[in-house]
């Protein structure tokens, strides 16, 4: 891995930097993306962010819509991927990157791939600190905009500082933000509080249907399709779904499926005392001990088999 003081060096020396999100951008890839850009441009590096997915509309209070472009038409000195566990994730960008030599690598995931050139992956709550960190590493004197931009990672990576994965590093880091003007207030309201009535009424129903297996250890919700469609809520909006099902008395593992479209389904997983990382392991996924995502192409049912097997060999008692 890179030390963090030549990623700092390397970086502020480079001529131009193309820095891309994941796919189904959240607060800490656009929050990591957008700080980064605006501190490499106050040491006079060209820095452009892009995403080959839409970016949800919450995230205007940055700006985000117009500073995150979809097409790339110039070229750049390097190509650096932020929050990003695997390059599969970097949706249409996964080649480009892939085909460069100079490429780098910010993250925080523990099932990182090291897919670049240069890997710097350490395993703080939130990639935003990380990026906190190399901004400070760089010399740059943290501004309002690029406080807000990395308080937004903080914040989301953390469920709102609900997760365990919260460290006293974690809130030393998000005080010394709100300290340079970071506005706290504004990225818990857009986050946390405002919600659309299309994904207040998908809420509503998808909570109503919860499954409980395990003596309720196990607590899984279903968003379908059909859900979507019916209530009119976007995909993105099931945010925030997996952490309410978190909070039901009793339960170590919660899961949250989504289809993504026939016999295409995508789970988020959270662990309570439980290894999360190892279920989804088991269908080719990963991301932390206790928050983890994956993917399963085939039926729902058989998927649900296969899931309720998985969970059962690494539920706690
Ligand atoms: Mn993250």
């Amino acid at each position: 891995m890179i030390l963090i003081s030549q990623l700092a060096k390397n970086l502020i020396n480079e001529e131009s930097v193309a820095i891309f999100l994941h796919i189904r951008p959240d607060g800490d890839a656009i929050g990591s993306g957008i700080a980064l850009s605006l501190a490499l441009k106050l040491k006079g590096v060209k820095a452009d962010v892009y995403c080959d997915d839409e970016i949800p509309l919450r995230f205007s209070y940055l700006n985000a819509e117009t500073l995150i472009k979809k097409e790339i038409d110039k070229k750049y000195s390097c190509y650096l991927a932020v929050d990003c566990a695997d390059l599969g994730r970097l949706g249409g960008f996964s080649e480009l990157f892939i085909n460069n030599k100079n490429t780098y690598n910010i993250d925080h995931h523990i099932s990182n791939g090291r897919y670049a050139k240069y890997n710097y992956v350490v395993d703080n709550a939130s990639n935003c600190e990380n990026v906190f960190e190399l901004i400070k590493e760089m010399n740059v004197e943290t501004d309002s905009r690029v406080a807000t931009a990395l308080i937004t990672g903080i914040i989301t990576d953390t469920g709102n500082l609900k997760h365990n994965n919260v460290k006293a590093e974690t809130v030393a880091r998000l005080s010394e933000l709100v300290r340079y003007g970071g506005d706290l207030h504004s990225v818990i309201y857009y986050n946390f509080s405002l919600q659309s009535q299309e994904r207040a009424l998908l809420f509503g129903q998808t909570m109503s249907k919860i499954k409980y297996y395990y003596d309720g250890r196990l607590a899984m919700a279903t968003v379908f399709k059909e859900d979507l469609e019916r209530t009119n809520a976007k995909p993105y909006e099931t945010e925030g779904f997996i952490d309410f099902i978190m909070g039901i008395n009793g339960v170590k593992v919660g899961v949250c499926i989504m289809e993504l479209e026939k016999n295409k389904f995508k789970a988020s997983l959270r662990g309570n005392d439980t290894d999360v990382n190892a279920i989804a392991n088991v269908f080719g996924g990963g991301g932390h001990i206790l928050a983890a995502g994956c993917q399963y192409k085939g039926d729902y049912n058989e998927f649900l088999d296969k899931l309720l097997y998985a969970v059962k060999q690494h539920l706690a008692d």
